[in-house]
């Protein structure tokens, strides 16, 4: 029959495979496939059940999310999962892998469903700004309730097995094969006589939530109090409410359709690039083809800081021992100290337990010998920014580290390949440049020196990805993509409070246009003096250019939050800051000393002041190929510095906003403050004269030869 389903006859069961890798997604031949064998068998009198699997890796990962946007071809997958609820003889899904999005829908549609005990079911379309269109915000209600069904629409997050048979998701979880545990419940319900069990008949689960939705609401608003600025998750409530106010029909048919205006909508555009960005990004268009990664069994940390531990504590939870190396006892000891009462933090939230804590805990092993370090596989250096105690180490290092080790940095700024030239391997020294706090963030810059060996780089590449980041390969330059975009920003706010804005109108427009945090409450609180004393050492090219203000803040002993004033004022236990009339007097007589007349700035100017120079940067930065592709730069601002998931990042941002607007405004602004510094880079422009914008680069070389 069709290339990507077959059917095969076992006595009185009929067993449908969905074969098209690598995750089954649920294009246009599968569905018709799946559609056309179901017909089949509906009618066959010799078939008495149903089992429906998929081979390879996994069942179904849901609706192929390349055909959206292109015009739908029937059968539409609610149409599919309907006819598979209607067959009249039993159907049982079996499930391994991750049965996710549309792929957990169709399951749903089936009457009976059985997981292989490693599996994981889930609705991730919040994460791509969309709900389940296809009846699981329907369905799922009736067969867990709504309330549980709401926490795992919302939050987008994977079950796995054994929860999802507590919830009474699946009917038998095995440890054996999946498919042959299936094809026995399906035995022996044919033996049975038993029928069909469908969803859209069931209403038992919706009846407590229908006389009383109090909980039910209390749990909307904790769920969505996090997501903001964002559409979908807001329409997950909404749909999952439908389950129990309307009948399944009515519900069905109104999921579609938001469904509809979800998918064709801004955000989950932006969230769909974001999707196939982050897996394009650690992908090197020149490595060779079958590069094998060096193997990574221990890991050596040197540090113990706030940067080291937290890198540390990424290789614990994954199972991977780590040698981390301190100066000091003392200073060991602190760091150990932070790490655990991290852990501790996880489970006095009850995500950790004690047992737990402590296995990760014995994975990490504290010397102030560095020479204990010979045996480490992948070594990473997270010191103080200091050329020269870099190579100092890397010297050494060279000397202790076995052969084939890779020796990184988690330098944020400075030339890998000076570092690399500190010994006699530059082939297996790179970047992995974390972000804080290092165990929460998820995006991990791969700085390819000019020597890196590409199997070195493939190594950093997987043990990133089985560390749970999102690792993104740049170039060697000063900042590297992440931190050199953010001084264009920020050598921009500084500038705005000197010509009239106030920190908090600036954090205000920024937080509004959708980052989680404004730059001067950033800035307090990871603490103004550390961008400083770098200036101090340094000099001003350092940290984002001069800081006038700020250094004047610090001089005054304002260090920010842990002083308990920065750009603003932190009353004991308050969350936020306040603002201090005291900042504006010094904002007000800086600038008079240095002649700007102060004026009224709006939030479009601000956002505009900030961003467009950013795109900006990240043009030259194409140009140079610091960065492969623009959707590298979105993913490192999405998950490095926390730019609105929803916005798609600050290039196709740019792609939204026309570039023609963009070089028009920071002309107009370089005009304006006399600042040539804010004309549009070359690329931008030329784009912007063409007509086009980031993405027309796609798979084009866009490197100067
Ligand atoms: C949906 O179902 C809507 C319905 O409710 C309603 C419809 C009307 N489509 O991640 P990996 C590709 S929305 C197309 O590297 P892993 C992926 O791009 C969907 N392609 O592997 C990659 O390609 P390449 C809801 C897809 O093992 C390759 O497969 N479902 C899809 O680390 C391997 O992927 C989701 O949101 C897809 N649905 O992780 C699930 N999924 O090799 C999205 C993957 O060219 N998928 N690809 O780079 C995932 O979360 C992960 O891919 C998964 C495997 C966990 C399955």
């Amino acid at each position: 029959m069709s290339d990507v389903v077959s059917v095969r006859k076992d006595g009185e069961v009929a067993v449908v495979t969905i074969d098209n890798p690598p995750v089954n997604a649920l294009g246009h031949a599968v569905r018709s496939g799946v559609y056309e064998a179901m017909a089949g068998l509906r009618d066959d009198a010799d078939v008495k059940a149903v089992v429906l699997a998929c081979a390879g890796r996994t069942f179904s990962a849901g609706a192929d999310i390349t055909e959206f946007g292109k015009p739908p071809q029937p059968p539409a997958l609610f149409e599919l999962i309907n006819a598979v609820e209607d067959m009249p003889k039993p159907v049982v899904a079996a499930m391994h892998g991750t049965a996710l999005g549309g792929g957990f829908e169709l399951a749903l549609g089936c009457h009976y469903r059985v997981a292989d005990s490693k599996a994981r079911v889930g609705l991730p379309e919040v994460k791509l700004g969309l709900l389940p269109g296809a009846g699981g915000t329907q369905r799922l209600p009736r067969l867990i309730g709504p309330e549980e069904a709401l926490k795992i629409i919302v939050s987008g997050d994977f079950v796995g097995a054994d929860k999802a048979l507590k919830l009474g998701i699946v009917d038998e979880v095995t440890d054996g094969d999946v498919n042959e545990a299936a094809l026995e419940l399906a035995r022996r319900l044919a033996a049975d006589g038993t029928g069909p069990v469908r969803l859209s008949d069931r209403d038992d689960k919706l009846q407590a939530v229908k006389a009383d939705d109090t909980a039910f609401n209390e749990t909307a608003g904790k769920l969505t109090a996090r997501a903001r600025g964002l559409e979908a998750p807001h329409a997950c409530v909404e749909a999952v409410r439908w389950s129990f106010e309307l009948p399944f029909e009515e519900g069905l048919t109104k999921e579609r359709e938001k469904f509809m205006e979800l998918v064709a909508g801004d955000q989950s555009k932006a969230q769909r690039h974001i999707f196939f960005a982050e897996r394009e990004a650690s992908k090197v268009s020149d490595m060779p083809k079958g590069t094998t990664p060096r193997e990574v069994k221990t890991v050596g940390v040197i540090g113990a800081g706030t940067m080291g531990g937290g890198i540390s504590m990424n290789f614990a939870n994954v199972g991977i021992p780590v040698t981390i190396v301190e100066t000091s006892q003392e200073a060991l000891d602190r760091g150990f100290a932070t790490i655990e009462k991290n852990y501790r933090i996880s489970v006095s939230r009850g995500r950790m337990s004690e047992e737990e804590l402590k296995v990760r805990m014995s994975r990490l092993t504290g010397t102030t010998d560095m020479s204990d370090l010979a045996d480490a596989d992948f070594i990473i250096e997270a010191v103080f920014e200091e050329m020269d105690i870099k190579k100092d180490i890397f010297g050494k290092l060279d000397a202790i580290a076995k052969p084939g080790a890779v020796l990184a940095s988690n330098t944020s700024y400075l030339d890998i390949d000076e570092i690399a030239a500190a010994t006699n391997r530059p082939g297996s020294v790179l970047g992995t440049h974390f972000f804080s706090p290092a165990n929460v963030m998820r995006l991990m810059e791969i700085v390819r020196g000019e020597k890196t060996d590409f199997d070195v780089l493939a190594t950093a590449i997987d043990l990133g990805r089985k560390i749970r980041k999102v690792p993104v390969v740049v170039g060697v330059c000063f900042g590297f993509v992440g931190n050199r975009m953010l001084k264009a920003r920020q050598l921009q706010t500084e500038q705005l409070l000197l010509e009239g804005a106030t920190p908090q109108q600036v954090d205000k427009a920024i937080t509004d246009f959708g980052f989680p945090m404004g730059p001067f409450a950033m800035g307090d609180l990871a603490g103004l003096d550390i961008g400083w004393r770098i200036r101090k050492h340094v000099g001003a090219d350092a940290e984002g250019g001069r800081a006038e203000i700020a250094d004047a803040l610090c001089e005054m002993g304002r260090f920010g939050q842990k002083t308990g004033r920065g750009f603003y004022i932190y009353e004991k236990g308050a969350r936020g800051g306040t603002p201090d009339p005291e900042v504006e007097a010094l904002i007000v007589e800086t600038a008079k000393r240095f002649g700007i007349e102060r004026r009224e700035i709006g939030s479009e100017e601000i956002v505009e002041r900030l961003i467009y120079p950013m795109i900006s940067e990240g043009a030259k930065i194409l140009e140079e190929g610091i960065a492969q592709r623009s959707g590298d730069i979105d993913v490192v601002w999405i998950y490095g510095y926390g730019f609105p998931i929803w916005r798609g990042g600050p290039m196709f941002y740019a792609d939204q906003v026309g570039l023609a607007h963009i070089r028009d405004r920071l002309d107009f602004y370089a005009e304006q403050t006399g600042n040539d510094a804010l004309r549009p880079a070359p690329l931008l422009q030329k784009l912007a004269d063409e007509g086009a914008g980031f993405a027309s680069l796609a798979g084009k070389k866009v490197r100067a030869a």
